[in-house]
């Protein structure tokens, strides 16, 4: 498993180790933070009642932040439901995201300038949708690729199987990410598959796989941008496995408690991605203890703005439905 950093923030392995400046390596932590913040903060109003059922990410922000930042404007994103962090990291705005969880069919409108299908609800059906994107990248001579995010209980549907065997055959830019969080609902990864990891399923495809331990936002990176650079140059899809943990219960309708150990959670939670890059980004002096609150304090005004101006929109119209349902 690809990895760079301990859970104590600790090099542990220097080859291949990314070279990220200071100034990009800061944005990465900064949007970590920034969707962590965003997701207490939604969590709160779900309880609240002031918005409908929401799937954290807890644990899952190096996943997702630190592989999204590779890319570039043209490239293409198709997320699931669980992915605000690539969402924000690529600049949805928060308060689109806020008015999706409510319900609010506004929330699923595309700023023009960000490439992505809105968050898919069903499993595994949009794993297709991606790699036709990628597909007609290809066939339109683009140097842009598609990402597409999924969790590991999506590697039992068809559409992934279908989707990653094509992708192969036709060579396209599509990077398949795929957040091993361990548990699909109450599903452990034992009762998904006998294989003994989600990434030896790129095998049989003729895809390259690569296992990353998914709470160290370098390995993602590294993992991520050596699969954009790849593609770019012809070179076809990649598959990597985040591996990481679902911290918080599977959406506010779930109950983890009933079907893991507290034993287990506080393993993980001492695996904190998070808390892992600011560790060593402050033995690396890039980050103080000051710019640690700041950054988190400015998380935190910036969500309670966008909270407010969403809890200011006026109701939808009915017909609003159909007009950012792709
Ligand atoms: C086609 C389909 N079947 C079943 C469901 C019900 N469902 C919602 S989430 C989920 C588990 C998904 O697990 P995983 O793909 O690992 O993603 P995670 O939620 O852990 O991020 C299931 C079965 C669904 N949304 N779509």
């Amino acid at each position: 498993m690809l990895q760079f950093l301990s859970s104590e923030g600790k090099i542990v392995n220097k080859k291949g180790l990314p070279k990220i400046a200071a100034k990009e390596l800061k944005r990465i932590y900064e949007l970590m933070v920034l969707s962590r913040v965003f997701d207490d903060i939604a969590l709160k109003l779900q309880r609240e009642g002031r918005m409908l059922t929401f799937a954290s990410l807890l644990g899952q922000e190096a996943s997702q932040v630190a592989s999204s930042v590779v890319f570039e404007n043209d490239d293409w994103f198709v997320p699931t439901y669980r992915d605000h962090g690539v969402l924000l990291a690529r600049g949805f705005p928060l308060k689109g995201l806020y008015l999706y969880y409510a319900g609010d069919e506004r929330g699923m409108e595309i700023p023009k300038e960000i490439q992505a299908l809105p968050p898919t609800i069903p499993i595994g059906s949009h794993i297709p949708h991606a790699v036709g994107i990628a597909w007609a990248q290809k066939l339109q001579k683009r140097k842009s690729v598609c990402a597409v995010y999924f969790g590991e209980g999506s590697t039992s549907k068809g559409d992934f199987h279908e989707g990653i065997n094509f992708a192969g055959v036709f060579k396209v830019p599509c990077i398949f990410i795929c957040q091993n969080n361990q548990w699909a609902i109450s599903v452990p990864t034992s009762r998904q598959t006998a294989s003994e990891s989600f990434v030896k399923k790129a095998e049989a495809c003729g895809i390259e796989g690569v296992l990353v331990d998914g709470n160290d936002a370098l390995a993602v990176y590294k993992a991520t941008k050596d699969a954009c650079d790849k593609a770019r140059k012809g070179g076809g899809p990649t598959f990597i496995e985040c591996y990481t943990y679902r911290l918080e219960s599977h959406t506010t309708a779930d109950d983890w408690k009933r079907y893991r150990s507290q034993k287990e959670v506080d393993s993980w939670k001492r695996k904190d991605p998070l808390l892992r890059l600011a560790k060593y980004m402050k033995k690396e002096k890039l980050l103080s203890k000051k710019e640690e609150k700041e950054i988190f304090d400015s998380a935190q005004q910036k969500v309670k703005e966008e909270v407010a101006e969403f809890e200011a929109t006026p109701l939808p119209k009915a017909e609003d439905m159909f007009k950012y349902i792709p």
